[in-house]
């Protein structure tokens, strides 16, 4: 049995891009024989300014969701990451084992912190350390991953393989990216090539997992198209990218291939294509929407699921975290 570790940023409202991307997968994960530890990554939520009630309420939104999409408490550990005082102190140890040279070249960050880098957090540089201490501290070897976070499971790799040299040690395992078949990358409702995002500030742009029937409808009726008909041929999507992605959105949502979607709607202009996504959208997000909204009439108890699953992590963290400092030479605590 391997360790499956992935983590979610409660940064805002979970999109569509977050469900089809990752949480969808991360309920089917459960049916594997491996053990997944499911994180609300709110240590790494903070590397960009977040106001400390939002975040709060952020953090009991995503825990609703993840259940309401399916993760079970019972098969799966779920927790917050500031709960587990493990993952803070590992990142910290591999602060000092990462180079400036390695973190200069993660595309990510030069992707987020935007034009000007001098005003981004240092905790935004150094998230890829905290991201590899997050699995590092579980000795977790199998992590799911999108294309753009490949670069960082690499540099966790790296900065295991110099841990365990300096020290002299085999005490990091080597993780596997663990790339999900189906996985989709959802693209933004405005810009076909920007990634759909919870935190852009266009609430237009994308499809948030909390959206009404009404906003889903009318979302996707907004979506950005052009005026050409559906091609018979999904090459012929290619330089067409929010007619790729939309159709690339029906097809995942629906279970077809994006070439059974074209051949359905070849010909046909947008409107019929979008009444039917915005249904089939809207039947699928509905009942995982009125599920969140019942987790969250009941705070306590969504609380306490958080603290089991916290204890729970701790129970496997902690001896890795406490090993790992006595081998850098830390006295005991
Ligand atoms: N548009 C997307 N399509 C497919 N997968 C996506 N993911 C995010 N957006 C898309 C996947 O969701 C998981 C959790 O992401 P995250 O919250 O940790 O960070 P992110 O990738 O930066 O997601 P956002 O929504 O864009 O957050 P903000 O706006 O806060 O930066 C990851 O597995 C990610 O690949």
């Amino acid at each position: 049995m391997a360790r499956i570790f992935s983590g979610i940023q409660p940064t805002g409202i979970a999109t569509l891009g977050n469900y089809l991307g990752a949480l969808r997968n991360w309920v089917a994960l459960q049916e594997s024989e491996d053990e997944c530890i499911f994180c609300l990554v709110d240590l790494h939520a903070i590397t960009n300014f977040q106001e400390a009630a939002a975040l709060r309420e952020q953090t009991r939104q995503m825990a609703a969701l993840l259940l309401a999409c399916g993760i079970d408490p019972a098969r799966s550990i779920l927790f917050h990451q500031s709960a587990v005082s493990a993952h803070a102190r590992l990142a910290w140890i591999f602060n000092c084992v990462a180079r400036m040279g390695w973190l200069k070249r993660m595309t990510q960050f030069k992707d987020k912190a935007g034009r000007d880098q001098e005003a981004a957090s240092t905790g935004l540089f150094v998230y890829p350390n905290l991201m590899a201490a997050d699995i590092h501290a579980y000795h977790a070897t199998k992590v799911p991953v999108g294309d753009d976070q490949l670069q960082h499971l690499e540099l966790a790799n790296d900065i295991a393989e110099k841990f365990n040299h300096d020290f002299g040690v085999a005490f990091f395992p080597r993780i596997e990216p663990l790339v999900l078949k189906d996985s989709a990358r959802v693209m933004s409702l405005r810009d076909g090539t920007k990634k759909m995002s919870k935190s852009d500030p266009s609430d237009q742009s994308r499809i948030n997992m909390t959206d009404t029937a009404d906003m889903i409808d009318q979302k996707i009726r907004k979506a950005k198209t052009d005026p050409a008909p559906l091609p018979e041929h999904v090459h012929d999507l290619a330089s067409r990218p929010e007619a790729r992605n939309l159709v690339g959105i029906f097809a995942t949502i629906t279970g077809q291939t994006p070439h059974q979607v074209l051949h359905h709607f070849a010909g046909a202009g947008f409107g019929p294509f979008k009444t039917q996504l915005a249904e089939a959208l809207i039947a699928h997000i509905e009942p995982i929407s009125l599920r969140t909204r019942q987790y969250l009439d009941d705070p306590t108890a969504l609380d306490q699921i958080l603290k089991d699953g916290a204890h729970r992590a701790a129970a496997i963290a902690e001896p890795i975290v406490t090993e790992a400092e006595r081998l850098v030479g830390f006295l005991s605590r």
